[in-house]
C-alpha cells in the first residue's frame, strides 16, 4: 500500500485502504488533474494483475460469452479519449458530518479529479457479444476484494452503457491506467458517481437487473430525509446514477488571513451529470449569499466536465464569508442548504469559505 501513497500529492483520509484526496489549491491550478493529484477512493487493497494473464468475461443475457485478452480490448476496438470528470458519491461529507455525525471516509471538497481517459467504447464491446432483448443492466465486478472478503462490483442501467462517452478505459491523460486508479481496465462513467466506475474490471454481465453487490444494492445510496441508520430500508431507495450540480471554492482556504484589497478567489463547478446539461453561470457572494457577482469562467462548459472559474473580490478588514452556487442551462442553481443523509452522500448546498481580512 506504501507505493500508491509514495507517487502522489495527496491528503491522506484513511491509510488501509489508502484512501486520499488533493489540496484544494493544487487541484485548481489544471483543467485536467494530474495523475498525482488524482483522489485515490478504494474500499479494500490494490489487486495484484499479471496483465499477460488478465482476461475480460462478458457475459450473462448476451448471444455470445466472450472472453477478452488486453490486447483483444486494445487492437479489436476503435479506440477513444474523452475528457470526463470523476467525483466520489463522497464528496463534501465533511459537510454533512457537521450538520449530524456521518460514517465513512471524512471527505473535504476534493473528492474529484477531471482526466483525459483513454480506452474503447463499452458499447462496441457490449454489440460485439450481442446484446440480449431481456437487458436491463450491465453489471461490472472487480478483482479487488474488500475487507469483508467480497469483490467489489455495481452495475449500470443499459442505457448509459450504450452511450458514447461510457468506456472501458486503459489510458489516463494519455498514460497507461496505474493501479491505483485500476490498472489495467477500468470502467468510466461520465456524469455518474464514482462508485459505477468499477476499477480491476474483470467480469460485464448482462442482466434484467442491477448488481446484487453490496454497493449498488446498500451502500450508494441517499437516504429519504427524516430517515436514521436504523429505520432506512435500503431495498426501497434506488441506487445513485447522476451526480447534481455542484461547486466549490478553493482558493483562499477556510479561515485564511487575507490583507484588504482586491482578492482572488477561485474553484471549480461541474453541471449535474446529464448529457445535455451544462454551466450557465458561477455566482460569488463575499457577504454570506446576499450580494452576488459572476465569476469567470476558464473553459467552454461541456457536460460531464468540470469548469474552474476565478473572480476578484473586493474585501475590507474584518470576518468575511465567502460563497459559491453554480447554475445551469436548465435554471437550476443549487440549494443554498442540503439535508443531512444516512451516508453523508452528494452534499451540494452552496459552498461557504470563512476568511479574515487583517485592517
Ligand atoms: N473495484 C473497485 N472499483 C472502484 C472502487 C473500489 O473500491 N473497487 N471504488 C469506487 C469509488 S467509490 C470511486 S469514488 C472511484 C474512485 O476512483 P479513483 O480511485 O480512480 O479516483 O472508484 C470506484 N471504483
Ligand atoms: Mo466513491
Amino acid at each position: 500500500m506504501a507505493s500508491i501513497a509514495e507517487n502522489v500529492r495527496l491528503l491522506e483520509r484513511q491509510q488501509d485502504p489508502y484512501n486520499a484526496e488533493p489540496d484544494p489549491a493544487e487541484l485548481v491550478k489544471e483543467f485536467v488533474t494530474p495523475r498525482e493529484l488524482f483522489f485515490i477512493r478504494n474500499h479494500g487493497g490494490v489487486p495484484e494483475i499479471d496483465p499477460t494473464r488478465y482476461r475480460l468475461r462478458v457475459e450473462g443475457t448476451v448471444d455470445k460469452a466472450l472472453e477478452l485478452t488486453l490486447n483483444h480490448l486494445r487492437s479489436d476496438f476503435v479506440r477513444v479519449r474523452t475528457t470526463a470528470t470523476l467525483q466520489c458519491a463522497g464528496n463534501r461529507r465533511q459537510e454533512q458530518g457537521r450538520m449530524r455525525d456521518v460514517p465513512g471516509v471524512p471527505w473535504s471538497f476534493t473528492t474529484l479529479g477531471n482526466a483525459e481517459w483513454g480506452g474503447v467504447r463499452l458499447k462496441d464491446v457490449l454489440e460485439r457479444a450481442g446484446v440480449g432483448e431481456e437487458t436491463r443492466h450491465v453489471q461490472f465486478r472487480g478483482l479487488d476484494r474488500v475487507p469483508e472478503g467480497f469483490r467489489y462490483g455495481a452495475s449500470i442501467p443499459l442505457e448509459k452503457a450504450l452511450r458514447p462517452e461510457t468506456l472501458l478505459a486503459f489510458e489516463m491523460n494519455g498514460a497507461p491506467l496505474v493501479p491505483a486508479h485500476g490498472a489495467p481496465v477500468r470502467v468510466v462513467v461520465p456524469g455518474f458517481i464514482g462508485a459505477r466506475n468499477v476499477k480491476w474490471v474483470d467480469s460485464i454481465a448482462l442482466s434484467a437487473d442491477e448488481s446484487p453487490n453490496f454497493y449498488q444494492q446498500e451502500e450508494y445510496k441517499v437516504s429519504p430525509p427524516g430517515s436514521s441508520e436504523r429505520t432506512v430500508d435500503w431495498s426501497r431507495v434506488p441506487a445513485i446514477e447522476e451526480w447534481p450540480l455542484n461547486s466549490a471554492i478553493c482558493v483562499p482556504g477556510e479561515n485564511q488571513r487575507l490583507k484588504t484589497g482586491r482578492v482572488q478567489v477561485r474553484g471549480y463547478a461541474l453541471g449535474p451529470g446529464l448529457s445535455d446539461r451544462t454551466l450557465s453561470k458561477v455566482e460569488v457572494s463575499a457577504d454570506g449569499g446576499h450580494r452576488w457577482q459572476q465569476a469567470r469562467l476558464l473553459q467552454d462548459s461541456q457536460p460531464f466536465q468540470w469548469v474552474l472559474w476565478e473572480a476578484s473580490i473586493e474585501l475590507g478588514p474584518g470576518r468575511h464569508e465567502l460563497v459559491v452556487r453554480a447554475c445551469d442551462s436548465a435554471g437550476e442553481t443549487q440549494p443554498q442548504s442540503a439535508p443531512w443523509n444516512v451516508k453523508g452522500y452528494l452534499h451540494n448546498a452552496w459552498h461557504r469559505v470563512p476568511v479574515i481580512v487583517e485592517g
